[in-house]
């Protein structure tokens, strides 16, 4: 149920709640009873809405009532909180706008509250003595960006680059002081000592504006393709050195960029599909040899002759199972300066921890790991590098430590943040944190979100969700974990540190079906093995009795979020969807007794029961995960083929590459509402949206499409047609480098002219890191107490 009202931002919920109230006195009492009734609890959106609906018995009423301001109030309701007699609402008008408001249920009184009040409200269910202590821990990093411009509109949340040029170029362009902090940033720009745009003889800016008019005027009596080494001499007189570009983007800032993606297992083979190893790995490859070109076609456009260097960091595990994750330095494959490097974990004696440790318990290593990471950067590099990107909890954590001790630029990247994945899993830190240690993993995204200067999202949704569900970082806004730590503010999202950039898919791997010369036929036989078989083997089992059906295809890591095993489920239950296609998936390990991951185990043993319960031996072909990221390539061609689809089916996806990688194959994609791939595919046009939650429904679009395409198959044209059509022009990598590397350069600009906000926040979270982050970890952080923990103040 959708309310249709619209609602102005300026309108108070606090100050037009208590009218509304007023208008339906006598059902709005019946409903708050009903919210009280059961005693103290958390009432989410859905339950909102059917007591609601519940209270009130006559039809046209109801409807009246549904339809009017209050039910747009309940529908905008997030969750509610009854501690009776009251209830506190936390209300989301638009994405990104929070409000909070305290209604009395006897006597209908309303009072907006702060989010901090509304979290001790929500504290009180599970810790009263601490949500009732004033001295309990409170956070609120929002009181420490007071001069930061922010976003207004939630349709611009995610232009942060867009609005901090904008707001600069304004800044800039008011009086020549303010020309001053340009003239200062530009004196800091070198490449390995040797200066860069300008010298140390322009030091105020009347000079540097008399240089640039000689510059101009010089240069404009130039032939066109006047190389610059003809005039160097000329410009050094005047102060003016190398890599003057056409355009702010291309002022010479990056050269070395460090990207952290620690937890492992981080290489460029036989690694896929392994524990916590998915797309940030194949993200991260793609990313890097994107960088690298646009980074050299920067350079060259900059008239400079320098090398760059991109190192990824990641770490070394001696146990690498056959992978090359016990190699120290390993070069990426395509590219000619980028490299993978790879530090171990030290275990409290000192020792090279030797084994895969998950990514949830990965925080006591942390510390340590940045500063031997650091010391082997700085080598390597022969200096600082000038950007460095982190990737997930642990690599942003290393990435803040690291910035902020070096003074270096730094981006962040989320991939998925796991306090969305786990509904509640911030109020019931406790109860999940001997398993997923939570408690340190939010800790360490808050310091890395409010450290870092930008940071680069795929998809909208991911910052502000949609008009119904909050976002992934909208989640962080206001939290709490209750006696731990309340975050009156964690971060907001109209920050202009937030920009998306959505990867792509490479290309050369994944192209369409229909580029026939292309296609690699030498892997035919062994793909026509792993679908058509007949035998079960170490790596398939199941098998398709009926070879002409199109195959629905699935892959992905075998977690409980990925939801194959739903997948399964809703294929078995459906008889029209099982006599039109035939199901494969690739997914994780087929033996429980082979995996060490504890949810792996579990979705291994439900897909075998499962496999039974539907007697699926014949329509299903089950084979384990396919590191081979090439023949993967061939595998989704093959299945389309077939005239198959590709399903992803997860509970939450926070992108989706192999979305996008089947659509780049020609392949029509059904996949998740919840989450990146919702705004991917253009529901019904570039592919389909399924609601994970609900298998029939699901399984009935499916089958509906196969019908569709078994009567016309032209439709399945159309389709995937629509689908590439949606991914040239917008999921591409050189899109996605070129609006990095200007962030890169805008944002380590942005970093000095607001240099002394930043580093009264800075020091707020370095008190932060040592009071709090450290405790949590515990002792074995306290041992290496002083160089990375103190940042200093650049
Ligand atoms: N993948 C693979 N083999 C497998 C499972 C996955 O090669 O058995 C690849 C897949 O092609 C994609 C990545 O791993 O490139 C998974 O990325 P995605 O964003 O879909 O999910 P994640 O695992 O990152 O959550
Ligand atoms: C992690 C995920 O869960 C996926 O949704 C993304 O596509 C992947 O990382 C790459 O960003």
């Amino acid at each position: 149920m959708a309310s249709k009202l619209s609602f102005k931002r300026t309108d108070s919920i606090a100050e037009s709640m208590p009218d509304a109230l007023k208008q339906s006195r006598y059902q709005m009492k019946r409903c708050f009873q009903r919210y009280v009734s059961k005693g103290r609890r958390v009432l989410k959106n859905q339950q909102l809405i059917e007591e609601l609906e519940k209270s009130l018995d006559d039809k046209v009423e109801k409807e009246k009532l549904v339809e009017g301001f209050l039910g747009y109030i309940i529908c905008s309701t997030q969750e509610a909180v009854v501690l009776p007699p009251y209830v506190a609402f936390a209300v989301r008008m638009n994405p990104g706008i929070w409000e909070y408001v305290k209604v009395h249920s006897e006597d209908l009184s309303v009072e907006g509250i702060t989010p901090s009040e509304y979290l001790k409200f929500k504290e009180t269910l599970y810790d009263e003595n601490w949500a009732k202590d004033d001295n309990s821990m409170e956070v609120d990093f929002g009181a420490l960006d007071l001069s930061t411009p922010h976003l207004t509109l939630p349709s611009s949340i995610g232009n942060g680059l867009q609005f901090i040029s904008k707001f600069l170029s304004s800044k800039l362009s008011d009086k020549p002081d303010s020309m001053k902090p340009l003239l200062d940033y530009l004196l800091t720009l070198n490449y390995r000592g040797e200066k860069l745009m300008i010298n140390d003889t322009i030091d105020t800016v009347n000079k540097l504006q008399t240089a640039l008019l000689l510059a101009e005027v010089f240069v404009s009596g130039l032939p066109r393709y006047t190389p610059f080494l003809k005039f160097e001499q000329r410009f050094q007189e005047w102060g003016l050195e190398k890599g003057w570009g056409d355009t702010a983007e291309r002022v010479p800032s990056i050269f070395n960029i460090v990207v952290f993606s620690i937890h492992g297992y981080f290489g460029q083979e036989k690694v896929l599909g392994m524990p916590d190893t998915g797309g940030q790995v194949v993200y991260i490859l793609d990313q890097v040899r994107a960088l690298e070109d646009e980074l050299l076609q920067r350079i060259k456009q900059q008239g400079l002759h320098v090398t760059p260097k991109i190192l990824v960091l990641t770490r070394l595990i001696p146990d690498a199972k056959g992978t090359n994750c016990n190699v120290e330095l390993e070069p990426v494959q395509n590219t000619k300066h980028c490299s993978i490097l790879r530090v171990p974990f030290k275990t409290e004696d000192g020792k090279d921890l030797r084994q895969w440790v998950s990514r949830f318990d990965i925080y006591p290593y942390l510390e340590r790991y940045t500063q031997d990471a650091s010391a082997k950067i700085l080598d390597i590099l022969e200096g600082k590098p000038d950007l460095i990107i982190g990737n997930y909890t642990d690599g942003n954590l290393a990435a803040s430590l690291m910035s902020s001790k070096l003074g270096v630029t730094q981006g962040t990247i989320a991939h998925a943040l796991e306090k969305t994945k786990y509904e509640d899993s911030d109020v019931k830190w406790r109860q999940l944190d001997q398993k997923y240690h939570f408690s340190c993993q939010f800790t360490a995204d808050m310091i890395a979100m409010n450290t870092t200067d930008f940071i680069i999202t795929s998809t909208y949704q991911e910052i502000a969700g949609s008009k119904e569900k909050p976002g992934q970082y909208e989640h962080h806004y206001a939290f709490t974990m209750p006696g731990l730590c309340r975050f009156a503010t964690g971060i907001n999202v109209f920050d202009p540190k937030f920009n998306i950039a959505a990867p792509g898919a490479d290309q050369s791997m994944y192209f369409p079906f229909t580029q026939k010369q292309k296609r690699l036929t030498d892997f035919h036989p062994q793909i026509e093995e792993l679908l058509y078989s007949k035998q079960d083997t170490d790596e398939h089992i199941g098998y398709l009795a009926d070879r002409n059906k199109p195959v629905l295809f699935s892959m992905a890591r075998l977690d409980k979020v990925k939801n194959i095993t739903g997948l399964v489920e809703l294929y078995g239950q459906n008889k029209k969807l099982r006599d039109l296609v035939n199901l494969v998936v690739v997914a994780g390990l087929l033996d429980a007794s082979q995996s060490k991951d504890r949810e792996e185990i579990e979705e291994i043993n439900k897909m075998h029961s499962l496999i039974d319960k539907y007697q699926l031996k014949g329509q299903i072909r089950w084979i384990k995960a396919q590191t081979d990221r090439v023949r993967n390539g061939e595998l989704y061609r093959c299945i389309a083929d077939s005239k198959g689809a590709f399903v992803q089916p997860a509970l939450y996806e926070a992108f989706g590459l192999t979305v996008i990688e089947a659509m780049n194959c020609g392949l029509p994609t059904f996949a998740t509402n919840q989450g990146g791939p919702a705004e991917i595919i253009v529901d019904g046009v570039s592919g389909f949206h399924i609601n994970p939650m609900n298998g029939r429904e699901a399984g009935n679009k499916l089958a509906e499409f196969f019908q569709k395409c078994k009567e016309d198959p032209s439709y399945w044209n159309k389709v995937s047609t629509a689908g590439l059509q949606r991914i040239y022009e917008c999921y591409t990598w050189k899109i996605y480098a070129t609006k990095v590397l200007n962030m890169g350069s805008t944002y380590g600009f942005w970093r000095t002219l607001n240099k002394e906000e930043r580093i009264a926040k800075q020091r707020y979270l370095q008190m932060f890191y040592n009071l709090q982050f450290r405790n949590l970890v515990g002792k074995d952080c306290a041992k290496s107490r002083r160089s990375c923990g103190s940042a200093n103040r650049n």
